[in-house]
């Protein structure tokens, strides 16, 4: 007999509980908004002067506002891969932003979110950007998704003009709008993309409202190029990136109202994150960048826009704006209102959380990086202090323990050079992001959340304690990590290689 494969014997065994578990307790709903390199001085409930999101300022006021929340990658594809497996980046597979042009993807044998709460019986969507690989094994129906709405990748991997190196790696596919395998418009008007995954959400939650449901929520906006409706175009004090934020804000509220009419509110989780720190807004650069980076903008007229509040840098970046991100959740049935949370948690630690909440068990061979936060959620216990460590791709940069954050000397970088079309192209890229650092750098986040003050020479015994810790659990995730899975008869990247249209992108291009 032909014994089943360890990815569907973990699923049956995540299933086996389903039954059981329906009946020791109502199974939470779970909606977890995500927005796309929304930082940390972005909503009005984390300081903003300038948008005005009154509906998610509600959502804090109803739960749970986090001010130490790290979204554990300051890129867009990692940082989804991390939410949905409950593991670092590299630990599953996807260390990098991935680009059209690459077979890759997030490698089928993780098991995701979307899987385990299916075994559990719950049905399953995503609506919004994928970004976890384009290759039809690595989309999201493939992923434990029963349904999906919205963009495979990037809203900027198009628009490129011809000529550009970028081209290459970016593919010259019109930007695609699909609804699960199938194109439904290319290039798809960006204006309407809130609107549409707003009222796809609304419909999925009124056929759902019966049985228990996970609503992923991957919003495409406010990542550049910005795309606001008419009803919200020109109507912040923020600009275009405001005005893009607010209509975030008015979906939010949507999907909130349509909870309350379907008297869904009390036992549905609502999370309202972000998968990264805000890219910063060109006029925060000193002239000469700013003159530079508008000249090279591709999107003329759509600036970065972002705030990070006052951290340190942002996007791109494991300085405090790149990885601290806004993070609320609601959930009226098991968390009181109106707290705010300074213990420090992680992207990583929904998986755990809500696998457990509805009804499935950790599998015990499986190595997770993030923890069943529920007792810190509904203040039963403190979480004893955790070590958070920031990677970039495969480089360890910083780790974060109580209130010190250590930036970790660096005096190499990663050899060989990962297999990321990303880098192909931008070496330039490469040595930037993965950084050297000369010595270890100590701040105290709790004192100076900016990082302006390096504390290292005053205590060489935190900087050593964090260091070998440091140290000690990257020698063995370097082993344990998993390699990018390049798809078999890939030719390896090269400055030549650009991706051949799909079929059903080649229709369109046609039009
Ligand atoms: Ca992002």
């Amino acid at each position: 007999m032909k014994l089943p494969s360890p990815r569907l014997a973990l699923l049956l065994l995540l299933g086996c509980l389903l039954f059981s578990s329906r009946l020791l307790a109502a199974a939470p709903n779970i909606i977890f908004i995500l927005a796309d390199d929304l930082g940390y001085g972005d909503l009005s409930c984390y300081g903003s002067t300038t948008i005005a999101t009154p509906r998610i300022d509600r959502l804090a006021k109803e739960g749970i506002r986090f001010t130490d929340y790290y979204s554990a990658s300051p890129f867009c594809s990692p940082s989804r891969a991390a939410l949905l497996t409950g593991r670092l980046p590299a630990r599953c597979g996807v260390p990098y932003v991935l680009f059209p042009a690459e077979h890759t993807g997030l490698p089928t044998e993780e098991v995701t979110m979307a899987e385990a709460l299916k075994a559990q019986g719950y049905a399953t969507i995503c609506i919004g950007k994928w970004h976890l690989g384009w290759d039809k094994v690595h989309r999201p129906q493939q992923q434990g998704f029963d349904e999906f709405f919205g963009l495979p990748y990037s809203n900027d991997s198009n628009e490129w003009p011809v000529g550009d190196p970028y081209i290459q790696v970016m593919g010259l596919e019109p930007l695609p709008l699909m609804d699960g395998n199938k194109i439904v418009e290319a290039p798809v008007d960006q204006s309407t993309l809130t609107r549409r995954y707003t009222e796809r959400a609304v419909q999925f939650i009124r056929q759902h409202r019966d049985r228990p449901f996970f609503l992923y929520l991957p919003h495409t906006m406010p990542h550049i190029p910005q795309y606001a409706s008419a009803e919200f175009a020109g109507k912040s004090k923020g600009g275009l990136y405001g005005d893009v934020i607010e209509e975030l804000d008015h979906s939010t509220g949507v999907i909130l109202d349509t909870l309350k009419e379907l008297k869904l509110d009390q036992n549905t989780i609502v999370v309202f994150t972000s998968d990264n720190g805000a890219a910063l807004k060109f006029s925060n650069s000193n002239p000469k960048a700013k003159a530079k980076a508008k000249a090279n903008s591709r999107f003329p007229g759509h600036d970065f826009g972002g705030s990070n509040g006052n951290l340190r840098a942002g996007k791109g970046t494991t300085f405090e704006g790149g990885v601290r991100v806004p993070c609320i959740i609601r959930w009226p049935a098991k968390i009181s209102a109106g707290r705010e949370e300074a213990t420090p948690a992680s992207m990583m630690d929904w998986w755990p959380t809500f696998v457990k909440l509805a009804g499935g068990q950790i599998p015990s061979k499986l190595t997770l990086d993030g923890t069943d936060i529920l007792p810190l959620l509904t203040g039963a216990e403190k979480t004893s202090a955790r070590t958070f460590r920031h990677y970039f791709g495969v480089q360890l940069q910083a780790v974060r323990e109580d209130r010190w954050k250590l930036i970790v000397p660096i005096a190499d970088y990663p050899s060989p050079v990962p297999p990321s079309l990303w880098f192909v192209h931008q070496p330039m890229l490469f040595e930037r992001q993965h950084r050297l650092w000369p010595k270890p750098t100590l701040y105290d986040l709790s004192a100076d959340p900016g990082e302006t003050k390096d504390l290292a020479t005053e205590h060489p015994e935190i900087v050593k304690r964090l260091l070998e810790k440091a140290r000690a659990f990257d020698t063995q995730f370097q082993r344990e990590q998993k390699r990018m899975e390049i798809l078999p008869g890939t030719p390896p990247p090269n400055p030549g290689q650009i991706r051949q249209p799909d079929e059903d992108l080649s229709k369109w291009r046609q039009r």
